[in-house]
């Protein structure tokens, strides 16, 4: 048995799965948990799949929380889900406890760990392959938006403050500009001005919130296209998952996180920045797919602002990484060096094919919601 199966049975032991331990695997993907794939064989010789992982404490500092929303969330979803469906066929995303009922439990390194069932007959893509998709990954997080809407926002917790606050995102790295402990400052001037600019931007949506002319629902908050378990026969969107930053949030974040990464016909950290495009196909059957599950609970004004959310994530997200490689990688994992300040620029590139469209984009949303 290899040292990473050895230290997944460790683990798998203290949940209740049943089942002998056959083996497992570390599955890369995210920038932020640490994620293994674990098999069993119950009694009756058949397969069975989990998925384990550990929280990253250095950005969920109460990973208590975190999994009490995500108890809360999934209970809420999979009680509509199972009365409309009947049966779930593992098709929707559910805890396994611990063996002393806990939704969670410790490492034996410490740490918390959790365990879901995998879904199985699906996969995820980092980029998107074809508009069937991109319309599925938006009706999918639509419909997760309309699942929770009734659940107040009061019932679920912050877990990271001022995640989408994109004024006090900007603030960071400027102070990360300032303080640069690694003197990398001069070599992203480009970036850094780039961003700048765009200043007048950065605080639009958090203007109309304060204003009281948008407001905070339950929303995913981390809406990347591999954040949807996508049927590999079908190509249908059958869940949701990484519910990690569940919380109070805008609805537009959501949807312009989606446009941010699954337009582009490269990935995020593509070297080729001139290859990083804002795909109009792409953009539209995305609308398409939310507006068919959304447009029961968006305002006017909401929808209205649906092509700037996604020049506004994008320069939200492209803001992240450029603090991060500043400040020394702390926060995103990297597999090579410079890996966050290529994501940053491709970011850039998204923001810029945006803008270079926007009136088109809004076109179109006016054209599909008067429909
Ligand atoms: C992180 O964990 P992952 O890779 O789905 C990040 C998101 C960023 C995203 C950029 C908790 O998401 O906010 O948009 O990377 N999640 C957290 O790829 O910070
Ligand atoms: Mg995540």
């Amino acid at each position: 048995m290899t040292q990473v199966s050895k230290d997944i049975s460790e683990i798998g032991s203290r949940f209740a799965i049943d089942g002998e331990f056959v083996e497992g695997v570390e599955v890369e993907s995210g920038h932020i948990n640490t994620t293994y794939l674990a098999t069993y064989r119950d009694g009756d010789g058949e397969l069975a799949r989990y998925i384990l992982q550990r929280i990253n404490e250095k950005v969920f500092s109460n990973p208590l929380v975190v999994m009490k929303n995500i108890e809360r969330v999934t209970r809420h979803i999979n009680r509509k889900v199972f009365q409309k469906k009947r049966d779930f066929g593992g098709q929707t995303l559910n805890l396994y406890p611990g063996r002393d009922g806990k939704n969670c439990v410790q490492g034996p390194q410490g740490g918390i760990w959790r365990c879901y069932n995998y879904i199985e007959g699906c996969r995820t893509y980092d980029v998107v392959e074809n508009t069937r998709q991109a319309y599925q990954a938006a009706r999918a997080f639509g419909a997760f938006q309309d699942l929770v809407s009734d659940l107040p926002a009061s019932q679920v917790a912050v877990t990271i403050p001022g995640f989408h606050d994109t004024p006090a995102r900007f603030a960071k790295l400027l102070e990360a500009i300032r303080h640069d402990p690694l003197e990398r400052a001069s070599e992203v001037e480009n970036e850094i001005a780039f961003i700048k600019e765009r200043e007048p931007i950065i605080g639009v949506l958090r203007d109309h919130l304060e204003a009281g002319r948008l407001v905070e629902r339950v929303t995913h908050n981390d809406t990347k296209l591999n954040n949807v378990m996508i049927d590999e026969q079908t190509d249908e969107a059958v869940c949701v998952i990484d519910l990690d930053t569940v919380m109070p949030g805008l609805a537009l974040y959501d949807f312009g996180d989606l446009i941010r990464g699954a337009t582009s016909p490269v990935a995020e950290d593509e070297k080729d920045v001139s290859k990083v495009e804002m795909r109009l196909p792409m953009f539209e059957a995305i609308v398409e797919g939310y507006l068919e599950t959304a447009r029961r609970f968006l305002t006017p004004l909401e929808i209205e602002l649906l092509p700037f959310s996604a020049k506004l994530i994008s320069l939200e997200v492209g803001i992240r990484f450029l603090t991060d490689h500043l400040e020394g990688d702390r926060y995103f994992k990297i597999h090579r060096e410079g890996h966050n300040l290529d994501r940053c620029r491709t970011q850039l590139a998204m923001v810029k094919s945006i803008e270079d469209q926007e009136d088109r984009m809004l076109e179109f949303v006016r054209k599909s919601n008067s429909q």
